[in-house]
This record gives structure tokens, C-alpha cells and sequence, in this order.
């Protein structure tokens, strides 16, 4: 199953576009500042049983008052673009309607400023912090989100478009649909795993397809950017070589990747197989529809194609094996009928879901190559935490080094890949875990007033290869053992 490569010395194409990412209620802090209004995250993370270490986003890195401290991070890494979210909050306080000016103002300011120094700025538009307004009136679960979502990016384009060439619409609908409304270890909390996880679903893809649509014909003609959605795909290796374990890891990769993108970049509509498996076990279940939402022949229309390129945050990889659920479960989880596990023989790092497995970074842009008519492939997200936080940081060395150069292989192998993002530029509120899992490239001491952005060795390191735009076989780094 897994042959393992030597390094390849090589570089990018000439254009390739370096970066970093982070997201607004990660990084911004100024969670009331100038009339911002509340996202769901401002609520949730105020219960401080909510995160394990008790803290918030409240200030955060407060980039809303230190972003020239980020560009000065950015600028000595040497990327050409930086990937940040927008807070919807913060430019339309009630979700739709009344703007609010210093919130624009801010996102105005924080753009100016990375032009200045020659970065372009790669915005997302929705980073998970939803207007606590519009969740009071349903959230993801209430149709009419995707008529708020376009409106909320139509105002952006119109503010911002000019200088902004990429665009992503949403990050992540896994973690908003599954974490968000079905597990509910998220925000906003609400529990329906084997339910309301493809009904959010299914709002994020008609929203994110309307905001597509108002960009194309509206303003594409005249700004010249792109748009497209960022999806998490882990990679799933069957655990063996049994017939049922094959189509069990390409189950789990349908399931995860297919379910958003299939609609996107492929067919218009959902996989088969999730259609047939969520189906059957409703119809198991006494439902008397499939518990998977259907598309009309409209929105089919209106969703296929409706992307320029493919946004990928890649991570990390699993192993996986055929496993008949129980059918009284009803939960997305339990209805792929599978069993997953990290390689033991992979590094595990602080966090219990994340193993360094840079094969699976060629393997899954290969995958969405072929079942989605190999698009552009942007990935937007890739990296890896630690709880230390050491600046002398040697394991997030070697995992970018080997899950970029296994991104290059992908490029010499054919697939369409133009721009990576490290996650992330600095340590920053991790979610659910605080500051206690630190994934920057830079550090940050949380106990100052100051908050300085501190270079660790894989900053160092990382921006070497962008200076090179890739790998050269003088470089001693690049030969040593790690
Ligand atoms: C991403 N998984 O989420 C998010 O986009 C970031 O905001 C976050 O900080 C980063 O990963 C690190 O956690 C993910 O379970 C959440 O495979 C879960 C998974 C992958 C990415």
C-alpha cells in the first residue's frame, strides 16, 4: 500500500503562490471592539467549559489592533500572498443588513497594508463565526442562510474586490455541518448527527454556490478574480488489501471529500455511494425519505461548476477497514460503515487526530484530480501543533519539508496544483483547545501585553524554500536526516 520515496530536489513552477493562513476569531481578538456584532464562537467559548484550558478568542493574537505585526511576520517569510477570514460580524453586525463602517475600515486598512508589501491577500469568508443573529434565526439549518450568505459576499466584493484576487466562500463544511449541527462539539452546539449534519450541509453548498454565481456575473467581468470553496480531506489507506477495505477507504473518502466537492466539481449531485448508504439505513430507520437532502434540477444547475479552483486544507492520513454499523445509530459517523485508525507506525503529534504522513498529501491530489475533472487545486491549509510551542521546532520542520516536497511529486505527477498555505503563520486560539496546541510558524508569548511574533527554526526554514521555490539539492538542511 505505501512505498515510501526519496526527497525529490526540484522547484516550483515559476509562479507558484507561497502563503500562510489563519482565520478572523483565531487571531483578530476585538471581539466588541467598534460595533462589531457577536459571532456564535463569541458565545460558545464564553463558557469556559467549552475550551480545555479555560480561555477565549477574546483578545487572542489581537491582530485587530496588531495586524503590522503579522505582515512583518509575513513579509520576512517572503510569501506572496496571505490567506486571513473575514468576521461577518464585523462588517454586517446583525448578519444582513445595517453595515458596519470601522468593521470594513479595519479589513480596508489590513489590505492596504499587504499590498504595500507586495503581499495579495487570499480571503476567506466565512471561517466558522457565524453571526450569532442569524444562528437566533436558525443558522445553518434554516434555508434562507444562502440568500444572508450571498448578500454578506456581495458586500465584500463590492468593498473589497478590487484588490482581492481569490476568494474562498467557506472553510470546511465538514467541520460547520458535522462538528457544528450533528456531533455539536462545536459551535453553535446543536446536536443531530445523523440528520441536521447533511441538512447544514446542504445550505453551505447552495450558499456557497449563490455567493459563486453573484461573483461571476456580477463582478468577475470587471475585478478578474477567482472563487472557490476550501474542503478538508484527510487521506484513508484501506488497511490491507481486501476487496471490502478498498472500497471502505473510498467510502470514507466520499463521505468526507466527495459530499461537498462531488456536487461542486463533479457530477452536480451528491456521491452514489452516500446516496445509496444514508438511503438504505433511513429506510431501515422508518424514515420515509432519505435523511440525505435531494437537489432539484435547478440547483443542480446552479451548483455544478460552480467553482474556479479546488480549495484544500490537507493534514493528515488514516488507515481504514470495512465495519457493518449499528443501524440504531443514526449518525453520518456510523452510516459509512466504516472503522478508522491512525497508522501506529506514523509520528503522532500533540493532537490525538494528527500523525505526520506527508504520502497521503500526493495521494489525496491525485484522488481529487481524477474524480473531480481535475481542477485547480489550491491548498489552503496544511501544518502541524505542538503543545511546547519550542522555537527550536524540529518536528514541524520535517513535516513541511516532506509534505511539501510530497506536494511537488503531485505537480511533477500532472495534478494542477498552483498555491499552498502554511497553518498556520502563528501560534493562535486553537478551538476547542485554546492556546494549548500551537500550530505557528511563529510563536507567541499569550502572558504579554505585547503579543511579539517570535521566528521558530521552521519559520526559518520555510522561508528558505520559498526563497528557493522549492527544493535544491545544495542545501544542506534539505539533506539532512530530517
Ligand atoms: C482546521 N480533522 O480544521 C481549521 O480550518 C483551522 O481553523 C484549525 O485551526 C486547523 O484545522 C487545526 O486544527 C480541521 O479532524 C479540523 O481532520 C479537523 C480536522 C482537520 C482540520
Amino acid at each position: 500500500i505505501y512505498v515510501d520515496e526519496p526527497l525529490l530536489y526540484d522547484t516550483f513552477p515559476p509562479d507558484f503562490m507561497w502563503a500562510t493562513a489563519t482565520s478572523a476569531y483565531q487571531i483578530e481578538g476585538g471581539w466588541d471592539a467598534d460595533g462589531k456584532g457577536l459571532s456564535i464562537y463569541d458565545v460558545w467559548m464564553n463558557d469556559s467549559n467549552h475550551v480545555t484550558d479555560g480561555t477565549s478568542g477574546k483578545v487572542a493574537c489581537n491582530s485587530y489592533y496588531f495586524y503590522e505585526k503579522d505582515i512583518e511576520a509575513l513579509r520576512s517569510l517572503g510569501v506572496s500572498y496571505y490567506r486571513f477570514s473575514i468576521s461577518w460580524a464585523r462588517v454586517l453586525p446583525d448578519g444582513i443588513g445595517r453595515i458596519n463602517q470601522p468593521g470594513i475600515d479595519y479589513y480596508k486598512r489590513l489590505i492596504a497594508a499587504l499590498k504595500a508589501a507586495n503581499i495579495q491577500p487570499m480571503v476567506t469568508l466565512y471561517h466558522w463565526d457565524l453571526p450569532q443573529a442569524l444562528e437566533l434565526m436558525g443558522g445553518w439549518l434554516n434555508p434562507s442562510i444562502a440568500d444572508w450568505f450571498e448578500e454578506y459576499a456581495r458586500l465584500c466584493y463590492t468593498e473589497f474586490g478590487n484588490d482581492v484576487k481569490y476568494w474562498i466562500t467557506i472553510n470546511e463544511p465538514w467541520v460547520i455541518a458535522y462538528q457544528g449541527y450533528g456531533s455539536g462539539n462545536t459551535a453553535p452546539g446543536t446536536y443531530g448527527p445523523g440528520t441536521f449534519t447533511y441538512q447544514a450541509g446542504h445550505h453551505i453548498i447552495l450558499a456557497h454556490a449563490k455567493a459563486y454565481r453573484a461573483y461571476e456575473t456580477q463582478f468577475k467581468p470587471t475585478q478578474q478574480g477567482k472563487v472557490g470553496i476550501t474542503v478538508n480531506i484527510n487521506w484513508y489507506d484501506p488497511k490491507d488489501d481486501q476487496l471490502e477495505n478498498i472500497e471502505a477507504a473510498e467510502r470514507a473518502l466520499q463521505f468526507l471529500g466527495g459530499w461537498i466537492a462531488n456536487p461542486i466539481y463533479g457530477s452536480g449531485d451528491y456521491p452514489d455511494v452516500m446516496k445509496q448508504k444514508v438511503g438504505d439505513k433511513s429506510a431501515q430507520q422508518g424514515f420515509n425519505q432519505s435523511r440525505l437532502p435531494e437537489f432539484t434540477a435547478e440547483q443542480k444547475i446552479l451548483v455544478r461548476g460552480s467553482a474556479d479552483f479546488f480549495g484544500l486544507n490537507y493534514y493528515t492520513s488514516y488507515l481504514t477497514a470495512n465495519k457493518i454499523q449499528d443501524i440504531s445509530i443514526i449518525d453520518y459517523g456510523y452510516d459509512q460503515d466504516i472503522e478508522s485508525y491512525s497508522d501506529p507506525t506514523c509520528y503522532q503529534s500533540s493532537f490525538d487526530w494528527l500523525t505526520i504522513t506527508p504520502f497521503g498529501m500526493r495521494k489525496t491530489l491525485q484522488w481529487i484530480k481524477d474524480r473531480f475533472n481535475d481542477p485547480e487545486i489550491i491548498i489552503t491549509e496544511n501544518g502541524i501543533s505542538d503543545r511546547a510551542g519550542n522555537l527550536d521546532d524540529v518536528m514541524r520542520v520535517y513535516y513541511y519539508k516532506h509534505n511539501i516536497n510530497s506536494m511537488l511529486k503531485a505537480i511533477k505527477d500532472g495534478v494542477r496544483v498552483t498555491g499552498y498555505a502554511a497553518w498556520s503563520l502563528m501560534d493562535n486560539f486553537e478551538w476547542g483547545n485554546g492556546f494549548t496546541q500551537k500550530f505557528g510558524l511563529f510563536s507567541i508569548d499569550f502572558t504579554t501585553s505585547d503579543l511579539n511574533r517570535t521566528t521558530k527554526a521552521s519559520a526559518r526554514y520555510y522561508a528558505k524554500l520559498v526563497n528557493d521555490n522549492g527544493f535544491m539539492a545544495d542545501q544542506p538542511c534539505n539533506n539532512s536526516p530530517i
